[in-house]
Order: structure tokens, then C-alpha cells, then sequence
């Protein structure tokens, strides 16, 4: 079976390829650009959306991975989450989309302020679907550093750090981070898939 992965996200992809030691391929390598409508409401259910219309297009020969993924901050009743690629607005960047969260840490009156990134893998193949989820927590901060990684990171600290993920090494975050942590759980399942 070939793996697939059901993003559009290049950030997603270069940190997918990072941690897995199976080929990685984006959908639109073999089924082109596609917009895929996300209304569920919660990162499992967006997640299975896009690892059920990949898979529906591509057929059995597929093994198809998904992932959701967002920034919750408490202080803001939970926003961004699943609202995160579009904070700012449809179709908005990830540049606008940081700004548009250091003006509300800023509106709160808050330099900091605790912060939370979950991620939902969803597994879609001829066996059936599996979700699984990771989470990494944290700090937003109204003045955001550094440029590696992308979307929201250089606005977060990761417990137990002083840097953002924008300064912070790749290899922090491939360890520690929410999409490593559902990753993790995620591996044995696509391993068992892929000999069943
Ligand atoms: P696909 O649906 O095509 O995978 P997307 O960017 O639309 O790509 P999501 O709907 O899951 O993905 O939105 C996730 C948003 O959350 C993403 O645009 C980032 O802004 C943010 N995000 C998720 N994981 C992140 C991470 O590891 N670092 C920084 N920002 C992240």
C-alpha cells in the first residue's frame, strides 16, 4: 500500500518527511491542487474529512494520512483551534494569521500567556479509519521571535524552554511537539496497515 499524505500545507509536509523513514507523498503529486471543505467541528473530525476525500479519489492501492491541527489559547476561550489556518479570515497567510493572535494576547493586556497546540492524524485505508492526537503546551507571547518552523511558532515557548519555535532547532520541535506526539501513536498502526 502507498502512503499518502492529505495536506496542502508545506510546513506539515517538510516535518512529515522529517520523521518518517517511509517515502512521504502529498496528494497533489498525484491528484493535482484541491480545495477541501473543513466544517466539522473538531480537529478529528477535519482531519477524517481530508484523509476520507484523498482516499475516496486515490482508491484501495492507498494508505492515506491526515492532519488537523491548531493553537488554543485559554485566555481567549480556546481561540484560534480548530479556526487556526483561517484566524485571520478565508484564505488568510500564516503571517496574517500570527498578527491576528498577537493582537488579541495584546488586547488582553498580556506580554504571555498559556497556550496549547493539539494535532488529530487520521489513518484512512481499505481496513478502515483510525484517529489518533498529540499535544504540545506552552506559551503565546505578544512579541513574536525568530523565523523557523511556521504558522504561529514564533510566537510559542514550549514548557520547559526560553526560546520560540521560531528560534529553537528543527529538531526540538521533531521531538516534542504535537504533531511528534500523535506521529508517534500514528507509526504502529501504519505499520500493521501496511502488512495486514
Ligand atoms: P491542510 O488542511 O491542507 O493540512 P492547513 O494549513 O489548512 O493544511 P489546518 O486546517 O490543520 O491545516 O490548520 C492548521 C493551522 O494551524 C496551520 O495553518 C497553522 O497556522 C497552525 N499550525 C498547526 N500546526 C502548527 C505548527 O506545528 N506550527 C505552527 N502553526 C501550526
Amino acid at each position: 500500500m502507498k502512503l499518502v499524505l492529505a495536506t496542502g500545507n508545506k510546513g506539515k509536509l517538510r516535518e512529515f518527511k522529517q520523521m518518517c523513514k517511509d517515502e512521504v507523498v502529498p496528494f497533489s503529486d498525484l491528484l493535482g491542487e484541491m480545495e477541501i471543505v473543513e466544517d466539522a467541528d473538531s480537529f478529528k473530525g477535519n482531519a477524517l474529512i481530508k484523509a476520507r476525500v484523498i482516499y475516496e479519489k486515490l482508491g484501495e492501492e492507498y494508505l492515506v494520512v491526515s492532519d488537523d491541527s491548531g493553537i488554543s489559547v485559554p485566555v481567549l476561550g480556546g481561540e484560534p483551534g480548530i479556526y487556526s489556518a483561517r484566524y485571520a479570515g478565508a484564505g488568510a497567510t500564516d503571517k496574517e494569521n500570527l498578527l491576528k493572535l498577537v493582537e488579541s494576547v495584546k488586547s488582553k493586556g498580556l506580554a504571555k500567556t498559556p497556550a496549547y497546540y493539539t494535532a488529530a492524524i487520521a489513518i484512512v485505508s481499505k481496513y478502515g479509519e483510525y484517529v489518533v492526537h498529540g499535544w504540545m503546551h506552552g506559551e503565546v507571547l505578544s512579541e513574536p521571535r525568530g523565523d523557523k518552523g511556521f504558522g504561529y511558532d514564533p510566537m510559542f515557548i514550549p514548557n520547559g524552554y526560553e526560546e520560540t519555535l521560531g528560534e529553537l532547532d528543527d529538531d526540538i520541535k521533531k521531538r516534542i511537539s504535537h504533531r511528534a506526539k500523535a506521529l508517534k501513536l500514528a507509526k504502529p498502526i501504519i505499520e500493521m496497515l501496511k502488512r495486514a
